[in-house]
């Protein structure tokens, strides 16, 4: 059986587990804090400290760089999941570096900016730290301030997601591809506090995240 390495509310694990739900195989589910990921680090050979991380077996499959999709490509070649057809490469390159950066970026400093309602305790000393070594002191207060401003960055980096759904039920075809589930994941973790909800603005979005939600593929 799969074994998915994560924390429960990170927007990069949502991406994969929803693809795992999506494929219908049995995966089961290992939570490591925040701030502690000895496991990660014991499975990959000291390679990898960041999460998801997948076990099958005995490979274990986590980003091999920045700027890969080694888990999400894995999972679509072991259940032909057609989420990477050829003549969608490239254009997906492009949309989810667009994901990654413009929507996540304000996505999850807003998510971050309510981190005392859901980080456990015993993990709030190695959130803070490692989000302060990244961002500064004080960042996580500073976000938090600026939530106004960071919920119009988030609205406006998904005008082009809302246009894509004017003429199609997915993002770039009449199938879910990658991109539909990594987009998926950065509304996971922005939903996850329970502050938020998807803008007005964004009605298409509204409807096709209820879709994406529960969407499964088949084999
Ligand atoms: N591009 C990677 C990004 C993964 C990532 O940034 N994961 C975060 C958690 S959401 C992490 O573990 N970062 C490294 C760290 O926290 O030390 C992916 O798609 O998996």
């Amino acid at each position: 059986m799969i074994e998915l390495i994560q924390f429960p509310w990170s927007n990069f694990c949502a991406v994969a587990r929803r693809i795992l739900e999506a494929s219908g195989a049995d995966f089961k589910i290992t939570n490591v804090p925040n701030g502690e990921r000895s496991l990660v680090w014991k499975i990959t050979g000291g390679k990898y400290y960041g999460v998801p991380v997948l076990r099958d077996g005995r490979k274990v499959i986590f980003e091999s760089g920045d700027d890969t999709q080694d888990v999400a490509r894995y999972l679509d070649r072991r259940f032909k999941l057609g989420l990477f057809p050829k003549n969608l490469a490239g254009i997906q390159d492009v949309v989810w570096r667009h994901i990654e950066d413009a929507v996540e970026t304000p996505e999850f400093k807003l998510s971050d900016s309510h981190w005392r309602e859901y980080v456990p305790k015993a993990d709030t000393l190695g959130f803070v730290r490692h989000k302060e070594r990244k961002f500064g002191r004080g960042c996580l207060d500073r976000w938090a301030g600026e939530r106004k401003q960071l919920l119009a960055q988030f609205e406006s980096a998904l005008a082009p997601y809302e246009a894509m759904l004017a003429t199609r039920p997915w993002l770039l075809d009449e199938r879910p591809r990658f991109v539909d589930f990594d987009l998926y994941g950065m509304f996971y973790n922005f939903l996850w506090s329970g502050h938020y909800a998807i803008p007005q603005s964004r009605p298409r979005l509204r409807e096709w995240y209820g879709r994406v939600s529960k969407v499964k593929l088949a084999a």
